[in-house]
């Protein structure tokens, strides 16, 4: 019998909490569940996901990932859950079981680790957002906002070249080694991938491609599935969530990796914005982090359901 205490998914995690986490599943689930790595930090830790899956053939793939912004904490507690209830699933509803078989979930519960990291060094670091690479000679500041440094469009609207700034875009595309991480993992599988959805958080959103301008608005069926994943999420605790492209919804960006996976050709691809509109934003009292996983799994579900079933 195991003395280990049971993972409490309602509680916020350092990340060593978080690894360990990772190495426990995947030992406790060794059929279901594998560790892969795929990269590096600028501060050189291993960057790893978790791939779920009954039975080992080719399949479509669904990506997630969480914690690519450090201070958006709910977004590693979201991915940690997800990945409980469907193995949770898996075992006693059959829809789950089959879309187990057909396809692969690659989750990555913490993509900005050594930002995460800082965000849990004291008071005064727990609001960090970028990563932790030094910024160009000459500025002192440190930190690239990993969702501008994607491949598309890279530096045109929504950045700031600063280096000190929050949206700092990076000195070209792809310059940080986490954004080259997905950019490498998901790119040499792209036809796998039905499902390209990237966990943030505060605002109650959910926004679809493009978050630039000049890309043509084509994605009326995103649309539809992410007004009905929206619906789904209202059903569990009555929650607003708007639907729309970040142009529309706040102010036009670039290099998003939601923007970047979508001109791969992945077809369903979503940005996630959880709980809350402001009242604590970042700052998520724990309290709400069952409520807040347990609608967005309901939405991702929805999601996920119907670019399997389509
Ligand atoms: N928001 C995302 C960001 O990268 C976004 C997505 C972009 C929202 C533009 C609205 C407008 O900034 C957060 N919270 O990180
Ligand atoms: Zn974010």
């Amino acid at each position: 019998q195991s003395l280990k205490a049971e993972h409490d998914y309602f509680k916020y995690h350092p990340m060593p909490e978080i690894s360990n986490w990772m190495a426990q599943i995947a030992n406790d689930y060794p059929e279901i569940v594998t560790i892969m790595e795929y990269g590096q930090t600028y501060e050189k830790k291993t960057i790893s996901l978790l791939k779920v899956n009954l039975y080992v053939k080719k399949k479509k793939a669904i990506w997630m990932d969480c914690g690519i912004h450090a201070r958006e904490w709910i977004a590693p507690a979201f991915c940690q859950y997800f990945v409980k209830q469907i193995l949770d699933a898996s075992k006693k509803d059959p829809k789950m079981e089959e879309m187990m078989k057909n396809m692969d979930f690659y989750v990555t519960p913490v993509l900005n680790m050594d930002g995460y990291i800082h965000s849990w060094l004291n008071e005064s670091t727990r609001l960090w957002r970028k990563n932790r690479s030094p910024g160009p000679d000459g500025c002192g500041c440190y930190g690239t906002d990993l969702n501008r440094n994607f491949d598309a469009n890279w530096g045109t609207v929504g950045v700031s070249k600063n280096c000190c700034n929050q949206t700092y875009c990076g000195s070209q595309a792809l310059s940080e080694p986490e954004a080259q991480a997905v950019t490498y993992f998901v790119g040499t599988r792209k036809e796998d991938f039905l499902c390209f959805l990237t966990i943030h958080s505060y605002g109650q959103l959910l926004l679809i491609p493009y978050g630039h301008p000049t890309s043509p608005y084509l994605l009326d069926l995103q649309m539809e599935v992410g007004l009905a994943a929206a619906d789904a999420i209202r059903k569990v605790h009555g929650m607003n969530y708007t639907v729309g492209t970040s142009p529309e919804v706040l102010y036009a960006n670039s290099g998003s990796s939601r923007d970047w996976a979508r001109m791969q050709g992945i077809p369903y691809t979503f940005t996630f914005e959880l709980r809350d509109k402001g009242t604590y934003g970042f700052k998520l009292p724990q309290d709400q982090i069952k409520p807040t996983c347990e609608e967005a799994y309901e939405g991702a579900l929805h999601i996920i359901t119907y670019a399997h079933d389509k």
